[in-house]
């Protein structure tokens, strides 16, 4: 056998340290520059828009729309500008009266790496976000002697969001499996989830609208219904929770009716026994106008800690699964449910089957993100023909037919 040239050994060598040296490098990057979360406090003033008493509610078209206009053109600014990697995205959290128009109270997010100089950055947050709101196309003026912009970190940034509905703040930046056919979900993915425990064991899904207040599905509470025996617990894993509260009181649709194989008002709102403290971890989900449409085809998700397969155990980490409103019409056809689906209901999943909800996600929240990337409850696991089965989706009870039931309850 004959020994490998010297000059061709150099080479492989060389070629061995280089490589090796990229994988430490870049591991070294991804463990130790762990990106922190940065938020920007800015307010500013719009001159030439009216103030109307719907821009109160967030979950208003009328809020909607204007705040969108301005995340557009905050995010448009970001993302010609330098600071394009670093930006997340912005939220406007208020919308107030003033003298000479509206008041805006907008939250910037930011990736920053623990060496990155924040001083230097504010300035140049400051002008980007400043020359973005003026640099538009004229149909908002802000008046930039009013513009104000502070720093903070990702506690108090969150803090901020508070008393925003929807919102998810995920600690990785590189975000883009049963439920039945779904995958685990990331911390903070689904702050508005809780488990609701029957004698410290978990039973249902359940959704916070408020700090106090949280939906779920009447069938829940078969058999019991004493809330002394009920506890509800936050966060993506049940053992060990990231809170847990008694419930004060349970309150069930009053024309549910407790036979079985009846799915008609399958809905409850349950009182916690003293308010959570929202955190990235536990926060509140809107709730839709009660004329907003889902159509066919919009892509939801669904999460809960249920069974992965029909007649399956539940588990401990949080689980979710995207699935697709079907058309009613379609979902009362012959084959699928014949009939059974009514103006309370609506159905989600796929026809062949394989992603679906399943034993002990009831109660859980159907969501879908508006284009502000805010999310909204469409639906509350409710029944289905086993789990992931063809023609055999998931039925959810449609939150916009109850909209008025759930604020006659709950004042939300
Ligand atoms: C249940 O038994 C159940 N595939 C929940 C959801 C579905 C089926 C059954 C939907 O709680």
């Amino acid at each position: 056998m004959k020994l490998l040239e010297p000059w061709k050994l150099a080479l492989i060598s060389l070629a061995v340290v280089v490589f090796l040296a990229l994988v430490i490098g870049l591991l070294a990057y991804f463990l130790l520059m762990d990106p922190e979360m940065y938020f920007y406090n800015g307010s500013f003033k719009i001159t030439n828009v009216q103030y109307t008493p719907d821009f109160d509610k967030q979950t208003s078209k009328e809020f909607r729309g204007l705040s969108a206009n301005i995340e557009t053109l905050v995010t448009r600014a970001f993302r010609a500008s330098s600071l394009n990697k670093k930006y997340i995205r912005s939220h406007v959290i208020k919308l107030s009266p003033d003298a000479r128009g509206v008041a805006v109270e907008i939250v910037l997010m930011f990736h920053f790496s623990s060496n990155d100089n924040m001083a230097s950055y504010l300035e140049r947050v400051r002008n980007i976000l400043l020359q973005g709101l003026q640099t538009n196309t004229g149909y908002l003026q802000v008046d930039p002697s009013t513009f104000e912009l502070s720093g903070m970190k990702k506690e108090n940034g969150q803090n901020l969001l508070n008393n925003c509905c929807g919102i998810r703040i995920l600690n990785s930046p590189f975000y883009s499996d049963r439920i039945t056919g779904g995958r685990t979900a990331q911390e903070g993915a689904w702050p508005w989830q809780a488990s609701l425990q029957l004698s410290g064991i978990h039973r249902c899904g359940a959704t916070l609208i408020s700090d106090s207040w949280l939906v779920t599905a009447a069938h829940c509470f078969r058999g019991q219904r004493n809330p002394s025996l009920w506890a509800a617990s936050f966060g993506t894993v049940i053992r060990p929770p990231k809170g847990r509260r008694n419930l004060r009181s349970i309150i069930v649709h009053e024309q549910y009716t407790d036979t079985l194989r009846n799915h008609e008002y399958d809905i409850a709102v349950v009182q916690l026994a003293s308010p959570v403290e929202f955190s990235g971890d536990i926060r509140k989900v809107c709730l839709p106008e009660e004329f907003s449409v889902f159509p066919p085809n919009t892509s939801c998700f669904v999460t809960g800690w249920g069974a992965l397969q029909d007649d399956g155990p539940s588990v401990n980490n949080l689980r979710q699964a995207e699935v697709k409103i079907i058309d009613t019409d379609i979902c009362n056809r012959a084959e699928v449910y014949s009939g059974f689906i009514s103006p309370g209901m609506v159905c989600a999943g796929y026809l062949e089957g394989k992603i679906d909800a399943c034993q002990g996600d009831s109660g859980g929240p159907l969501v879908t993100a508006d284009s502000r990337g805010i999310w909204y409850l469409v639906g509350i696991v409710s029944w289905g023909d086993e789990c992931a089965k063809r023609n055999k989706p998931g039925v959810y009870t449609r939150v916009t037919y109850y909209r008025n039931w759930i604020a006659a309850k709950t004042g939300i």
